[in-house]
């Protein structure tokens, strides 16, 4: 089998690159050109020889996307590609629309033609939701979708393009609704791994304090390895469809600060300092998401708590500060 991953050099795509790869799949994916060309597939460099094809491209150069697309003809397409910083998304807000939902046309498109039987998954997010909450405190797929982002306006564009292609076209294309998700592989600059790394800096006496935006809000933390096989098993469902893959507990920022503080034996109180920088136009307050028909149907559940997945990170860090 074969497989092209856009975002090959994310998070996600490094573990779906793992994952696949254990599972014997050809792997090819994109990359975008970056300047320190270090940076281009740092996650990937203790697996790089095993991937078959690392190919420059754009979700928005669809001549790129053509030729990588014509060349490789996957079976499986996974696309990861996206501004994913929701606060950043403010500051660059055309870019956001255009990179998440037109580069998600222009895969759409580009694989009706040339690969019509290819099975086609899409990175859909719970940011989708905004504030949108059922009386039972949970999101599903039925939950209103009121995003209060450009990342989430521009998500839900991206998710409803998949479901017309998959009804219009009878393309094989499904969404991964995945809420929060995370691992040391996380960018610094979301909040758990940028809590870990800072409050183990603490720790070690290299910093004294921790800028922060809002502590109040609630969101459902998995991790990113659990989340990828979800990936797997969604794409090969019989029935292209969407799915939401979640861990069903949500907990506030500040109890995440707690809890990560606290295992390094440190007050968070004594140190958080919030600075308006990181605050959001609008916030999305609370997130928990249930994934009953993914666990039923697709016989996932995740192997790591939120307390487990914290762990790893607090060791990772642990060793690289
Ligand atoms: O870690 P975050 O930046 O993730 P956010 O905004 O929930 O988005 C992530 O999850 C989405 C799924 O729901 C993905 F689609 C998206 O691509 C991304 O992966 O922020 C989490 C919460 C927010 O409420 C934020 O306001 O933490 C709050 N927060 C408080 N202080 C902070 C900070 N977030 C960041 N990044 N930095 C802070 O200093």
């Amino acid at each position: 089998m074969k497989a092209l991953i856009t975002g090959i050099s994310g998070q996600d795509g490094s573990y779906l690159t793992e994952y696949l790869l254990s599972l014997d799949y050809e792997v090819h994916g994109i990359v975008r050109r970056h300047s320190v060309a270090e940076n281009q597939s740092a996650r990937l460099e203790k697996f790089s020889d095993k991937i078959a094809g690392l190919h420059y491209g754009d979700l928005l150069d669809v001549h790129s996307l053509y030729d990588i697309i014509n060349k490789v003809k996957p079976d499986e397409i996974y696309n990861l590609a996206a501004m994913s910083q929701v606060r950043i998304s403010s500051d660059i807000p055309s870019f956001t629309i255009k990179t998440n939902s037109l580069g998600v046309l222009n895969m759409l498109e580009i694989t009706s033609k040339l690969c019509p039987e290819a099975k086609f998954y899409q990175a859909s997010s719970s940011e989708m939701f905004g504030n949108s909450v059922d009386e039972d405190g949970f999101q599903r797929l039925t939950t209103p979708m009121n995003p209060v982002s450009p990342y989430g306006c521009s998500k839900v564009l991206g998710y409803n393009l998949v479901r017309h292609y998959r009804h219009g076209y009878n393309m094989l294309a499904c969404n991964g609704i995945l809420f929060n998700h995370e691992s040391p592989r996380r960018g610094t600059n979301f909040v758990t791994n940028k809590v870990v790394k800072n409050a183990v800096l603490i720790k070690k006496n290299k910093l004294n304090k921790l800028e922060m935006g809002n502590m109040d809000s609630s969101r459902d933390w998995g991790h990113s390895s659990d989340y990828v096989r979800a990936m797997h098993k969604i794409i090969n469902h019989s029935d292209p469809d969407d799915w939401i893959v979640a861990t069903g507990k949500s907990y506030t920022v500040r109890q995440m600060c707690e809890y990560v503080f606290g295992r390094l034996d440190l007050n968070y109180e004594d140190f958080v300092v919030q600075n308006p920088k990181y605050m959001r136009p609008e916030e999305l307050k609370y997130l928990c998401g249930d994934s009953e028909k993914t666990r039923k149907i697709l016989n996932w559940k995740p192997n790591y708590t939120f307390e487990l997945m914290l762990e790893e990170m607090i060791e990772y860090w642990m060793g690289k500060t």
